[in-house]
C-alpha cells in the first residue's frame, strides 16, 4: 500500500533574533519537495502552511524574551496540527519556520505516542541542544528553549501546559558544537545523549547512530527526527541564521539520513531554521530537499546490488 506523507509549513520566525525564517516553507516547496517525495513513491498531501491570530504582548520577568504571545500561539497551534497529521499519515514532514517549531510538534506528536502506548524517541540534529528554560535564556530567542520545554523542565507556566513529555533518555542529539553553561548544566543534570562533533570526528555517525536506533526498535517506539539547518556545515548550507564552523559533511548527513531512513522507524521530520533570505541560489534549500529524499528511501544503489 502506498504510504502517506504530510507536508505543513509553518512560517514562525518570532523564536529567531533575525527575520527571514518565515519564507523557509515557500523556499523548500520552490525547491521541490512535494515532487520528489511523489517521484519517491509517496503518497503526499500537503496542507499548506499554518498561521495564527495577532496576539497581545505578554510580559515576562526574563527581559530578554521577546514575542513571547506570538510564539506562544503558534507552539499550541502546531501541537494540534502535529497531534492530527501524525493520526492521519504515516509520517508528517513541519517545515519552518525557526526552530521554536518543534517545541509544538513534539508535544503533540508526544501526546500521538501516548494514544499508542508506544514511547517517542527523538533524533536532535543540531549546532545547539535548544535547553535553555524562560529563566536561563540570555538571548531571549525562544528557539533555544524547545528541548527543555518538551522534557518538563521547569519555569515553563507561559508555555502551553503539556499534555505528555518526552524522556530525556530517548534523546539522542548529534552535531552539537556550540552550548551554552546552563545548557551546559542541564545535559548533565537530566543524562542527555549528546554526541558533540568532537565525537563525531572521533566515531563517526554510524556507531552512535545504529546504537541509537536499535533502543529505538527494541523499545517499538515512535521516532521523530528534528533537522536543524545549522546541523550542517555553513559551508554547504549557508541560509541560516545561527551559523557555527565545524559542522556535519555532506556525506555525514546524507548517511545520517539513508540509514535512519533505511531502518524505517521515522515516524515524523522537522525541517527548520532555513533563512532563505540569508541562501545562495537556493542551494540550502535544494540541499535540505535531497536530504529529505535520502530520508525518505533515494538510494545511490539498492543494497544488494554489487557493481564490479
Ligand atoms: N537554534 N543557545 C543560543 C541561544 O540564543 O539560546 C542559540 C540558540 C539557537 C537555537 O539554533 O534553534
Ligand atoms: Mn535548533
Ligand atoms: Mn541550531
Ligand atoms: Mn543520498
Amino acid at each position: 500500500m502506498t504510504r502517506t506523507v504530510s507536508i505543513l509549513g509553518a512560517p514562525i520566525q518570532t523564536g529567531a533574533s533575525q527575520p527571514g525564517c518565515i519564507m523557509g516553507p515557500a523556499s523548500l516547496r520552490i525547491a521541490g519537495l512535494g515532487d520528489i517525495l511523489t517521484e519517491l513513491g509517496w503518497e503526499v498531501d500537503d496542507l499548506g502552511d499554518l498561521s495564527i491570530a495577532p496576539q497581545e504582548p505578554v510580559p515576562h520577568k526574563n527581559p530578554a524574551i521577546h514575542d513571547l504571545a506570538e510564539t506562544r500561539a503558534w507552539i499550541e497551534a502546531l501541537s494540534q496540527a502535529a497531534f492530527d497529521a501524525a493520526q492521519t499519515h504515516d509520517r508528517p514532514i513541519f517545515i519552518g519556520g525557526d526552530h521554536a517549531l518543534a517545541a509544538g510538534t513534539l508535544s503533540g506528536l508526544a501526546r500521538h505516542a501516548k494514544t499508542q502506548d508506544r514511547p517517542l524517541f527523538v533524533l536532535w540534529l543540531d549546532a545547539h541542544p535548544d535547553l535553555h528554560t524562560l529563566e536561563t535564556t540570555t538571548s531571549g530567542n525562544l528557539h533555544g528553549t524547545p528541548v527543555a520545554y518538551v522534557t518538563g523542565q521547569p519555569d515553563f507556566e507561559a508555555f502551553p501546559p503539556l499534555e505528555a513529555s518526552i524522556d530525556p533518555k530517548n534523546f539522542c542529539m548529534m552535531g552539537i558544537r556550540s552550548v551554552d553553561p546552563a545548557e551546559r548544566a542541564r545535559i548533565k543534570q537530566i543524562g542527555l545523549e549528546v554526541h558533540d562533533m568532537r565525537a563525531i570526528d572521533e566515531t563517526g555517525v554510524l556507531a552512535p547512530l545504529r546504537a541509537f536506533l536499535d533502543r529505538v526498535r527494541e523499545a517499538n517506539g515512535l521516532l521523530h527526527v528534528s533537522f536543524d539547518v545549522d546541523f550542517l556545515d555553513p559551508g554547504i548550507a549557508p541560509a541560516v541564521g545561527t551559523t557555527v564552523p565545524g559542522g556535519a559533511t555532506f556525506r555525514e548527513a546524507h548517511l545520517i539520513m539513508e540509514e535512519v531512513g533505511d531502518s524505517d522507524l521515522v515516524t515524523s521530520l522537522d525541517i527548520v531554521e532555513l533563512n532563505p533570505f540569508l541562501d545562495e541560489r537556493g542551494r540550502t534549500a535544494k540541499l535540505l530537499c535531497d536530504l529529505a529524499a535520502s530520508l525518505f528511501g533515494r538510494r545511490v544503489l539498492d543494497r544488494m546490488t554489487r557493481s564490479f
